[in-house]
């Protein structure tokens, strides 16, 4: 245990306001109730912000202002639409360094990759529905494919900026208005978009956010104003709104979980295999839905991997997330890291072995240091349950059809990663694993332009691309 001394940058190019309300309307309103939550630091557990919890009251008219500039936004060329949005990447861009720092303070994931990842990223986001915008005629839906109306869009805490952009630029280049529920845990940068929108003179009502809990985000999803509904989350909250949303003219996407398995045979070089494995499954703590939190590795290689591995993760380096060198940052909740404790304790218990590198832990925050499992079975609970922390399983298979076999063998389907070097392997690979990407000799990397989403119970609907504007248009 230590205590670390705060790096330098940081706090002083943010500026967090003691207090917040709702961003409705183009304004700024205070909530009908009393009720408030405070959001905290998760590397100090020092308290940030105090956040308004919106009410039914509060859903109604962020709604209402939504509807109301509806036919405003809608009816604009596409042309002026794109401008808003291209103006809203620049500013992302002007403002990243402190939206970075922001993101890192109320979420905790380490600065290198808020700064380098998730900003880049968003602004690009932005940028690259802006060049929709006037074309969606030939998006391949249609001469006239329309909005839908008012979307209804709830994002959880583990990219709460690039899951706004992923949510909002598609939204708006197609024409809809937008009422978006930050999780809980993470609000800051979502209110910081709100300014964003203020200073780009984005219609009024034309972004709406509002903060709270599980209770918010149910209240939106259940509003009659609401025509469109966009969930990223866990599967269990996704099937309830799935199931409320039954009969109901509402579209709905869910965007779900995950529990992908990075696949490494033999011929593939050892030392890629190993950085593809950690940034797989160490990126952001592990709090990815598609994190390779399943390594299958080829029997024959399987010792020498293991090694190499092990060498690796002795030099990550957990601590202070606003330092430039950290790996890895802190778990983003209380609730989260006994989630994460839970499900390591039980494949102990089950049988398989836990290894992590000796890795100091600071005596405030929410930590839990890098962590391999070997001997895991299928049926453990570490095998086939999202851990969504720092935490990898590692099994063996034989052949190509066994990796597939195993590899498939989960409720989920979201990504899959293989390394190989031969391309024909890759291909008969992908033909067969039932994820939505495959990615090979790389994870976790993003694109605007590629479609993203899951099979089975990951969800349906894609975000990104030209798939992405489906999603928010009658087609
Ligand atoms: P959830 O607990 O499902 O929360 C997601 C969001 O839904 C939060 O804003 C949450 O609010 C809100 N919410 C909770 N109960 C709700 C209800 N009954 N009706 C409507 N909204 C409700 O997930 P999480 O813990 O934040 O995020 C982790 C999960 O998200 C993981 O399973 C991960 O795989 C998945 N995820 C998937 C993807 C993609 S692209 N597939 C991307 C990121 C994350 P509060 O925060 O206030 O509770």
């Amino acid at each position: 245990m230590f205590e670390y001394a705060p790096a330098p940058e940081s706090r002083d190019i943010v500026d967090i306001r003691p207090s917040y309300g709702l961003f409705i309307n183009g304004e700024w309103v205070e909530p009908q109730g009393e009720e408030r939550h405070k959001t905290v630091n998760p590397a100090t557990e020092e308290v940030l912000a105090e956040v308004a919890w919106a009410g039914e009251a509060d859903v109604d008219r962020a709604v209402g202002a939504a509807a109301k500039a509806f036919p405003l936004w809608s009816g604009m060329p596409g042309a002026e639409r794109a401008k808003y949005l291209f103006r809203i990447a620049r500013i992302i861009q002007e403002r990243s360094r402190e939206l970075a720092v922001l993101e890192t303070l109320d979420n905790g994931k380490p600065i290198r990759e808020s700064r380098d990842v998730d900003l880049p990223l968003v602004a690009a986001h932005f940028f690259y529905y802006a060049g929709w915008a006037d074309k969606l005629s030939y998006a391949g839906f249609g001469p006239d494919p329309r909005p839908l109306g008012v979307a209804g869009q709830v994002i959880p805490w583990n990219f709460p900026l690039l899951m706004l952009a992923w949510k909002i630029a598609p939204a708006l280049a197609c024409g809809n208005t937008v009422v978006l529920k930050p999780a809980e845990t993470t609000p800051l940068t979502a209110l910081a978009f709100a300014e964003i929108c203020r200073q780009a003179d984005l219609p009024p009502g034309v972004v709406n956010i509002v903060t709270g809990a599980g209770e918010t985000g149910a209240a939106l999803v259940a509003h009659p104003g609401v025509d469109k509904v966009a969930f990223t989350g866990s599967t269990e909250v996704g099937r309830h709104i799935a199931r409320s949303l039954a009969g109901t003219r509402k579209k709905l996407t869910l965007e779900l979980g995950g529990k992908a398995a990075n696949i490494v045979f033999e011929d593939a070089p050892i030392d890629q295999a190993v950085e593809g494995v950690v940034n797989g499954i160490f990126f952001n703590q592990g709090h990815v839905c598609c994190a390779g939190s399943r390594l299958l590795v080829q029997e024959s290689v399987a010792a020498d991997l293991l090694e190499a591995l092990k060498r690796r993760l002795g030099t990550l380096r957990l601590g202070d997330p606003l330092d430039k060198n950290t790996d890895i940052g802190a778990i983003n909740s209380a609730e989260q890291l006994a989630k994460i404790r839970e499900l390591s304790e039980a494949g102990e218990a089950e049988g398989a072995e836990r290894w992590s590198p000796a890795c100091p832990i600071p005596d405030r925050g929410y930590w839990f240091p890098p962590t391999l499992f070997t001997g895991v079975a299928q049926s453990h609970r570490i095998a086939r349950e999202e851990i969504f922390g720092p935490v990898l399983s590692v099994l063996t298979f034989r052949t190509p059809a066994e990796a597939v076999e195993k590899a498939n063998n989960t409720p989920y389907g979201l990504s899959a990663g293989v390394w190989t070097e031969k391309g024909s392997l890759m291909l008969w690979m992908a033909s067969r694993l039932r994820a939505g990407v495959v990615w090979s000799n790389t994870f976790n990397r993003f694109d605007p332009a590629s479609p993203f989403g899951g099979f089975k119970e990951s969800g349906y609907g894609r975000e990104g691309g030209r798939h992405g504007l489906e999603a928010y248009l009658a087609v």
